[in-house]
């Protein structure tokens, strides 16, 4: 008789192979969108950097690069008028045209902005006050840009849906597809040093480098660092940023000894870099983690930045999935609405962890 030397492994126990670990840039998981092998193992990688680092870097991706840059020509000419130009997209409310102050609650940063909701009627009645010779011109880019970054947000969504095993994988896309979906498109100038000071004389931002809450803290001194955009998460389900080749963002993300450091991250243009937001946090019950980031602004080089935040109607109600809820790990954060959501944001400062407020328990 021959006894066989090792036990015979039956098929249908066989764990599917861990995902290969996505490659680095410098210490950011690089995700190839269009790299040869399965679907099965890119699902794993995507929802292995995002359950492990809440970032990836995507290239390859399959945007075409024309609609980028059509929009990154038209906003650059916008935030080359002159201030009073400008102002007429502003104040933010939060929508439209800002300088430095961001949201409500006394933050603010070495920037000017455009913020826009994504959708084709907004941007439409927002285009008249940005450019006022062709509006429809602009309209068109931003929807181009916009409908062709959607695209990939909802095949990353639906990647991650397959590589976390969910029932129906598209239960994210079809948050962000949805007509009433309220994403926005956030396109950030971070000037250098003088020429933020120039605007500041022309445009008389009272905005100074100090800037103090109602209650009188300053609550953004520059003591070293130029501070472009201060740490926070975002609050949506994820947020595709694309920027020109110019440096300054950067992750919080825990190093080997598990201590949490700032990671920059070197420019790439080609690349959208990805990261998961609180709504897919709070979806996913904590699987997925919203990554804390920030921008350093350059003080010689100005940066350029276009970021797609995909979020769900007003009305969408966020709790975790059934499949993300086990004997081990029972829902984590009470469900509520994105409306609810974001009243409590806009009532907090910017590096706010705001999701811990929904926490149970
Ligand atoms: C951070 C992510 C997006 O840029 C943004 C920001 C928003 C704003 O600028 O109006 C907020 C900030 C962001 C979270 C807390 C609140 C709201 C500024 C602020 C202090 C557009 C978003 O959705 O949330």
């Amino acid at each position: 008789m021959v006894v066989p030397t090792t036990t015979p492994v039956r098929q249908d126990t066989v764990a599917p192979p861990p995902p290969p670990p996505p490659s680095s840039h410098g210490g950011i998981p690089t995700v190839d969108m269009s790299a040869p092998g399965s679907r099965g193992a890119l699902s794993r990688q995507v929802a292995r950097a995002c359950a492990e680092q809440g970032f990836f870097r995507a290239v390859n991706h399959g945007v075409p690069p024309a609609p980028g840059a059509r929009l990154d020509a038209a906003t650059a000419a916008f935030f080359a008028l002159p201030p009073r130009d400008k102002q007429r997209a502003g104040p933010p409310s939060p929508l439209g045209y800002g300088c430095r102050s961001i949201g409500f609650s006394g933050d603010a940063g070495e920037l000017e902005y455009l913020l826009l909701h994504a959708n084709p009627a907004a941007v439409a009645h927002r285009a008249r006050s940005i450019d006022t010779d062709d509006p429809s011109r602009f309209s068109s880019v931003v929807n181009e840009y916009v409908g062709a970054v959607r695209q990939l947000a909802c095949e990353i969504l639906d990647l991650l849906g397959e590589g976390l095993g969910l029932k129906d994988p598209r239960s994210f896309s079809k948050l962000i597809t949805d007509a009433d979906s309220d994403s926005l498109l956030r396109i950030n100038h971070y000037p250098t040093a003088c020429t933020i000071h120039k605007l500041d004389h022309e445009c008389q931002c009272k905005m100074k480098s100090n800037v103090r809450t109602k209650n009188g803290n300053v609550v953004n001194p520059s003591a070293g660092a130029r501070i472009g955009f201060g740490e926070h998460s975002d609050p949506q389900i994820i947020s595709l940023l694309r920027a020109n080749d110019v440096n300054g963002l950067q992750v919080l993300l825990p190093n080997s000894n598990g201590k949490e450091v700032w990671i920059k991250v070197p420019a790439d243009p080609s690349a959208f870099f990805v990261n998961v937001g609180d709504l897919l946090q709070a979806l996913t019950n904590g699987k997925l983690v919203s990554v804390r980031h920030r921008v350093i602004a350059s003080t010689c080089r100005p940066r350029l930045s276009t970021i797609y935040f995909a979020a769900p109607p007003l009305h969408a109600r966020i709790s975790a999935l059934p499949e993300t809820i086990t004997a081990g790990s029972p829902s984590r954060y009470r469900p509520f609405t994105w409306a609810e959501y974001k009243k409590t944001m806009y009532s907090l400062r910017l590096s706010h962890s705001r999701l811990d407020l929904f926490h149970v328990g």
